[in-house]
């Protein structure tokens, strides 16, 4: 039998409320321990998943906190087993001594995720399931939580069923072939096959194509605004962020250091990246921000390539420019375009080039709608976007696996060696769901919750 657990699950800030958060098979006698109801009864008889008024007090009988509490048997709670909370007054004093009181009384402090941990393990949700709930926590846009509670609804693990389920089937036909090897399989039964490690490679496939948009989903775009000095690099950091976070002065070469600040273009969240003004310079402090400003170019998404339009290109702009050319994804800002234009999107090697005002945020919509297009992606967000590397990683094994057993099948492999593929494909997908995860990974896992999760 499982030990009874007990955490503050919300944050450690003064708050209207807080909860207690304790489960484990018989952990309501535990509760009544510390808590004596209006009435007088026991928190068992209480109306089940419905908050009852008490007190909350010391072994010694000393009044903690008056607070609700509410009762959820297993196997209907989130845990699976029988659950206890305590909805307190929110003053982090108040939750370190109902704790306290609870582990006097016999809980013991939750492990990280162990709350969760134990929900995949009674079956309550797959892994798929688990690990969303903790992206959902960290969520740092609506979209990105959207996603995750898609996938905390089992969005993915639907994806993924009845790819297994076909593949366990596959499994069967195989060993009932390796079983009786006088009968060979007809060509209607190798075409079946066939199309069945098709149809689901291509499911894989769909799933893992959505990768890339799920890690912009999770961290953001790196998007690294580039240029020589003075073009007003800083000047559009500052009116994307809304607020003057770095200074700008008329002065070339302001900003030395690389500044980094999280803002949301359009729908896409950003982790922009200003940079030093790019240019030979004696100044050691300054070329050793020219040297971040490049590496902050080989590590972005996007590279936000800035040009004062109102200013005949220099030879500067062009070793930028030449720094920039072969990159995939450039954006370039033709800026200050409340001077007169002196240069022409015809002048430079690029296709997407904005003319626009950092001073005025003229330009900036357009700017916003061209990141919206390069970015925003096609899945929708409702847990269809895959954003987690470990499942990234064995779906992609699953899928390696199944083109190999078809590619094995089409070439008149033996059975046995396709069924090889299969098997792996099928491990490599219990990974995933959780069905044949080793111990020590699923430990990692529930590692990176919070404690009362
Ligand atoms: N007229 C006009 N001036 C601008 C515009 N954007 C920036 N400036 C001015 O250009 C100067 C340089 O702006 P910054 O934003 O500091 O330029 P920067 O590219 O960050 O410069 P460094 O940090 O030195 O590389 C400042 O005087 C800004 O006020 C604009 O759209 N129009
Ligand atoms: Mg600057």
């Amino acid at each position: 039998m499982s030990q009874i657990i007990a955490a503050v699950s919300t944050g450690n800030v003064v708050s209207a409320i807080g909860i207690i958060r304790m489960t484990g098979a018989g952990c309501a006698v535990v509760a009544d321990k510390v808590f004596t109801r209006m009435n007088g009864k026991p928190l068992a008889d209480a109306p089940e998943r419905k908050l009852v008024l008490g007190d909350l007090h010391d072994a010694q009988g000393r009044v903690i906190d008056q607070c609700c509490a509410v009762f959820t048997p297993g196997p209907n709670s989130y845990t699976g087993e029988d659950t206890v909370e305590f909805h307190c007054h929110g003053s982090p004093a108040v939750l370190a001594a109902g704790l306290d009181a609870l582990y006097r009384a016999g809980a013991r402090p939750a492990q990280r995720g162990e709350f969760t941990k134990r929900a995949f393990l009674n079956g309550r949700m797959d892994l798929t399931r688990a690990e969303a709930v903790i992206d959902l926590i960290e969520a740092e846009t609506a979209e990105a939580a959207a996603n995750a509670a898609g996938q905390v609804g089992g969005r993915l693990q639907k994806k993924l069923e009845p790819v297994y389920s076909d593949l366990k089937d596959l499994c069967s036909h195989f060993h009932a072939v390796l079983d009786y090897p006088d009968e060979d399989i007809d060509d209607f039964r190798l075409n079946e096959y066939a199309g069945l490690l098709k149809k689901n490679g291509k499911t894989l496939e769909g799933i893992l194509s959505t990768y890339q948009q799920g890690q912009i989903l999770k961290r953001g775009v790196r998007a690294a605004i580039v240029g020589k000095p003075n073009v007003g690099k800083s000047s559009l950091l500052n009116a994307l962020a809304g607020y003057e976070r770095v200074i700008v002065t008329e002065v070339a070469g302001t900003t030395r250091d690389t500044v980094e600040e999280t803002v949301k273009v359009g729908n896409v969240m950003m982790r922009l990246v200003d940079t030093a003004g790019i240019r030979d310079t004696d100044d050691r402090i300054e070329a050793m921000g020219v040297e971040r400003s490049r590496r902050a170019i080989e590590n972005a998404d996007l590279v936000i390539l800035m040009i004062d339009g109102s200013q005949p290109l220099s030879k500067e702009d062009g070793e930028v420019i030449e720094l920039c050319e072969e990159l995939e994804n450039v954006i370039v800002l033709l800026n200050k375009a409340d001077k007169k234009a002196v240069v022409e999107p015809g002048d430079l090697p690029f296709m997407c080039i904005i003319r626009c005002c950092a001073k005025t945020g003229e330009g900036l919509d357009l700017f916003a709608d061209t990141v919206e297009e390069m970015f925003a992606g096609e899945a929708p967000c409702d847990g269809s976007i895959l954003t987690n590397a470990r499942q990234f990683d064995a779906i992609r094994r699953a899928y390696e696996a199944l083109t190999s057993a078809l590619r094995g099948l089409r070439m008149g492999f033996t059975p046995d060696a396709v069924l090889t593929d299969v098997e792996e494909a099928m491990e490599a997908m219990g990974e995933v769901t959780g069905a044949t995860v080793r111990e020590d990974i699923t430990a990692r896992i529930f590692e990176r919750f919070c404690v009362g999760k």
